[in-house]
């Protein structure tokens, strides 16, 4: 059975699970969940994929069934990669690691997230609140300095190699820059240095040029 991935092509954290299986080169299917006629909160869906009620869930080849995209990505590499790199072994740069992945999911994702949720609200026939729009972009830019700051001294956020923890930054970082006109990922210079570095690696093409053909082939 191939690996399969539930959820949406254009969900941030469907996306951050399809980029690592495409960094790790592991084939995958991406089963539409349809979410717009709320599939994810089907009874059968709560009880056999997603307690929440969210989309992604894996469900690996041998049917092992995990959700939440952050666990989802850990496991890939655990199991796909041990030797990538992606999530380094050694203590002290499994620790540097770790540092990197609580930066993206306490510093950035919150903030990035909120503004996300916020500027698609109209999708939703609710209306954006301008001051949580001011106040998610000004945290976050207050945030990126700060990572300027790391990334001024490093070529990555744990270190000079590139992790998941960089790696998970791109759906929302990318969302948020074409569907919120945010700046701050190319407003400093070693911030705009990384941004420009880990948007342009092939995986990241790969889950973009997928999700256009199967939003094209859902319209
Ligand atoms: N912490 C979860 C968040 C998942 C999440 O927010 N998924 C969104 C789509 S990107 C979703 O399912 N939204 C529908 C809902 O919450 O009802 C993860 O990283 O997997």
């Amino acid at each position: 059975m191939v690996v399969k991935v539930h959820g949406f092509p254009v969900s941030g954290a469907t996306r951050a699970v399809t980029l690592t299986l495409q960094e790790l080169g592991v084939p995958y299917e991406l089963v539409i969940v349809n979410v717009k006629d709320g599939e994810h909160k089907s009874a059968e869906y709560l009880e056999n994929m997603h307690p929440f009620g969210q989309i992604p869930v894996l469900v690996d080849e041998d049917g092992f069934t995990l959700f939440e995209s952050r666990a989802i990505a850990r496991y890939l590499v655990a199991k796909y990669g041990p030797d990538s790199g992606l999530a380094p072994k050694e203590l002290k740069k499994n620790a540097l690691f770790e540092q990197a992945m609580s930066i993206e999911s306490s510093d950035f994702a919150p903030y990035a997230g909120g503004l996300g949720i916020e500027v698609m609200k109209p999708m939703r026939g609710l209306e954006v609140s301008q001051e949580r729009v001011s106040e998610y972009t000004s945290t976050l830019e207050q945030k990126l300095k700060v990572y300027d700051k790391i990334l001024s001294k490093q070529k990555y956020l744990a270190g000079n190699e590139i992790t998941l923890a960089d790696l998970l930054h791109l759906p929302l970082g990318n969302f948020i820059t074409e569907r919120a006109g945010f700046k701050g990922l190319t407003a400093t210079p070693n911030v705009a240095r990384w941004w420009s570095d880990i948007s342009s690696r092939e995986s990241w093409k790969n889950v973009l040029a997928e999700g256009q053909a199967l939003m094209a082939k859902l319209s």
